[in-house]
């Protein structure tokens, strides 16, 4: 870099860091939230050893997540290292998880590089418990993934858990367990934090100078022994690796349980909320959040796990989500032997043909301007458009907009878009003339183009 340049690199580098918790640079952080903001809609991976016992252990099942198995069977380290020799993922295909994730129309994939059982997915030089170094498959499917999602243009992130069941700094004190198997809260070894704190730090320095993510998904941050402190120390710390990237709230103290916004008692460190397996009854304005949810009742592989949601079901969730200004991150837990299971992969498919036709109504698009629910669906919005999404059609041919009083020039059905609608306002709102039968069972789009 020319000599007179450096001192602008680091006014720019500084500006990125320090404006990142605070307000006052809400320029940086909407220009990188962007893409985030526009794609709506990515792909949860969360793919460990845990999916070798994929739910059981010694013929114990349990209602449990697949991957808290650790956990619930109460399985020492000792016993549970035993899963990295048998896990041999040679049915991994990065280009068709990539794929399937495009297919469905997901603009970014988040993968689990470390879970709460400390098992790295990639070749981490500073652990040999690690899919390189201690599985017969010997090679690193992070690398690929990254590679192909770069390949295929859709953005690539990892999960990263600060909870960790293998490390030696942490243990188990809780009556009946083992010490050192899983256990939601682990504790910390008296003088280890530190230690821990250093690994951590080198692993996230490997996960983001090797493979670039596009967002650090922080989880595990409840553990008694993690502070706000910690999570805004964190924060800066990958930040000042890669100033552009994204991170959820989960990296501090400021998530308010499963609803995932932040408390508000305080500042809290984090470019998102993270609601997990709900979407909020509203949106906030000016709060950027993203849902996870799974697809059956499981995040990591359970062979038994058949609890499916619809691909209604889903599709309507991608709508919910985006009507309240929100992305939607839905996962997948691929097999041992690498392969995101059938049924996910039908579902992915069956919501990319609905996303296919009607993309353009979820994709830079935020909430609609509905101060209560639409009685039969929800809406989403971008200046001078307005896209309703009729999950239940009107049987007498009107569709009602209560309370709708903007002027609209235009009215049709997204997937056709050259046959006017017909409209009409009255005091109660606006009244749309439509087809007698659905377009589309899942959801129909209605664009209404407003003067604006
Ligand atoms: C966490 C993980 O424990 C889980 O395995 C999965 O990765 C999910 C996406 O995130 O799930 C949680 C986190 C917090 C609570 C419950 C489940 N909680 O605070 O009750």
């Amino acid at each position: 870099m020319a000599r007179t340049l450096r001192p602008l690199a680091l006014i720019l580098v500084l500006l990125l860091t320090f404006g990142a918790t605070g307000g006052a640079q809400r320029t940086d952080r909407d220009q990188r939230m962007q893409w985030w903001r526009d794609a709506r809609f990515g792909m949860f991976i969360h793919w460990g050893l845990y999916a070798v016992p994929a739910g059981e252990y010694k013929g114990q099942r349990s209602k449990d997540i697949g991957e808290w198995i650790m956990s619930w069977a109460n399985i020492p380290r000792a016993e549970y290292v035993k899963f990295a020799p048998q896990f041999n993922p040679v049915k991994f295909d990065a280009a068709k998880i990539v794929s399937a994730a495009k297919n469905a129309g997901m603009k970014y994939l988040v993968i689990t590089s470390k879970h709460h059982d400390g098992f790295s997915m990639y070749d981490s030089k500073v652990s040999d418990y690690d899919i390189v170094d201690s599985t017969p498959y010997r090679k690193d499917p992070m690398r690929a993934l990254a590679d192909e999602s770069k390949r295929q243009g859709i953005k690539f992130a990892f999960y990263y858990s600060i909870m960790d069941w293998h490390h030696p700094s942490q243990y188990v004190k809780a009556e009946g367990k083992d010490e050192t198997a899983g256990h939601k809260n682990t504790e910390m070894r008296e003088g280890q934090k530190p230690v821990y704190v250093a690994y951590m730090k080198a692993q996230l320095k490997e996960l983001i100078t090797q493979y670039d993510p596009a967002v650090l998904w922080f989880d595990g941050e409840w553990v008694p022994w993690w502070t706000e402190e910690d999570g805004k120390d964190l924060y800066q710390y990958v930040r000042g690796l890669k100033p552009d990237i994204l991170i959820n709230n989960r990296v501090g103290k400021g998530r308010k349980g499963m609803e995932g916004m932040n408390k508000t008692d305080q500042e809290y460190a984090g470019d998102f909320g993270t609601p997990e397996q709900r979407i909020p009854a509203s949106g906030l304005s000016g709060v950027d959040w993203e849902s996870c949810m799974t697809m059956n009742d499981t995040w990591g592989f359970k062979s038994y796990d058949q609890n499916w949601k619809s691909v209604e079901t889903l599709v309507r969730n991608v709508i919910d989500t985006a009507s309240k200004g929100g992305n939607y991150l839905l996962n997948v837990g691929p097999t041992a032997e690498g392969e995101i299971p059938a049924e996910s992969l039908e579902r992915l498919a069956g919501i990319g043909t609905w996303m296919a036709k009607y993309g353009e109504s979820i994709y830079g698009k935020t909430a609609g301007p509905f101060k209560t629910q639409l009685p039969w669906g929800r809406a989403t919005s971008k200046t001078g458009k307005l896209y309703l999404h009729v999950f239940n059609w009107p049987a007498d041919g009107v569709l009602n907009v209560p309370g709708y009083s903007a002027n609209v020039e235009h009215a049709y059905l997204l997937a056709d878009p050259r046959t006017p609608l017909t409209t009409e306002a009255d005091a109660a709102g606006l009244r749309i003339r439509v087809p007698a039968a659905a377009p589309d069972p899942v959801a129909t789009v209605i664009v209404l183009e407003t003067k604006s």
